[in-house]
């Protein structure tokens, strides 16, 4: 039944029938958490990444009526280009499917995509989270509840302090998600490092990540897995100069009166005007970089 809806590409599908390493990406990072043309030329960037490590890129998007798993240079483009792609989450992706609109898949809807296709590796910048003050407005991404569910592992740089990193992670931890530090202790925050929050769980090597997750799902311990990856040294924001943008930019959000699903859009729109490119080159560093990551997890989860 769900083989109707999902439409791999002849180099996704021929890999997948060969157990050779295949990774997920999102495209929600292309249409709402990059301007053009930086989005595409990340895109393709990463899927090159990916290759050269000898694995099978899988970007994937709605369209049509159907998930399209691997994209060519030319959907990859339109969706880079076109301004009305509608942000896709679980809750909208059948009628989405069902108006054959063009649909951008967030970190949920990738991952639930993902595990339709058979893919078990999925790499992108941040996770969703608990926003700040979610105590109260109850705005909390539906990425954390998939992470639940749904049996892929997340290479991540973590979650941006727009989020209450504390609450996300206690979260996590009440639905049994495994947060590994990839060779550090501490949940790192997107533009830096550092979080002041510690993961509980780290893995010096891609191997030791590939190992965890066979364990899991082997236990049927089920739900995914968030691997967080710092991003480079070399790339970090200062970390007194973010927050104090973030700060800023979470009261003009307030100011304007933007909610729900437009937050996180907003908020790195604002975020890459008034740090003038530095939070945008940053982001691209970091996706690069948990490519290399990602790529390096799948090709020794599928060597097992
Ligand atoms: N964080 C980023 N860039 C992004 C997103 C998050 O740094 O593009 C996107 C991802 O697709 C993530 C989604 O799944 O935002 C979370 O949105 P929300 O908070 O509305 O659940
Ligand atoms: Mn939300």
């Amino acid at each position: 039944m769900i083989s109707k809806y999902v439409e791999c590409s002849p180099e996704v599908k021929t890999a997948l029938e060969e157990g050779k390493p295949v990774v997920a990406l999102e495209s929600t990072i292309i249409t709402h958490g990059m301007p053009y043309p930086e989005n595409i030329e990340t895109a393709k960037k990463v899927e090159e990444i990916i290759k050269e490590r000898g694995v099978v890129p899988a970007t994937i998007a709605l369209m049509d009526g159907k998930i399209k798993v691997g994209l060519t240079a030319e959907e990859l483009e339109m969706l880079a280009k076109a301004d009305d792609v509608v942000k896709v989450s679980r809750r909208d992706i059948a009628s989405v499917l069902a108006e054959k609109l063009y649909g951008a898949t967030t970190v949920a809807a990738t991952m639930i995509c993902a595990e339709a296709a058979g893919i078990k590796v999925f790499v992108t910048g941040g996770i969703g989270g608990v926003h700040r003050n979610g105590e109260t407005t109850m705005d909390i991404s539906a990425d954390l509840q998939e992470l639940s569910k749904t049996n892929v592992a997340v290479i991540c740089a973590g979650a941006k302090s727009i989020l209450d990193i504390g609450l996300t992670l206690e979260y996590l931890e009440t639905y049994g998600v495994p947060v590994i530090g990839y060779k550090t202790n501490e949940f790192p925050a997107f533009y830096t490092r550092e979080s002041g929050f510690e993961t509980g769980l780290s893995a010096d090597s891609a191997k030791k990540i590939a190992e965890a997750m066979r364990i899991k799902w082997e236990l049927n311990l089920q739900g995914g897995i968030v691997v967080g990856n710092p991003v480079p040294q070399e790339d970090a924001l200062s970390k007194e100069w973010i927050d104090q943008l973030i700060t800023e930019s979470l009261e003009a959000a307030e100011q304007e009166g933007i909610r729900g699903k437009d937050t996180t859009p907003f908020l790195l729109d604002r975020l890459k005007e008034v740090s003038q490119g530095s939070t945008l080159k940053t982001n691209i560093a970091l996706v690069e970089n948990n490519a290399k990551v990602g790529a390096d997890i799948a090709a020794a989860y599928y060597k097992n």
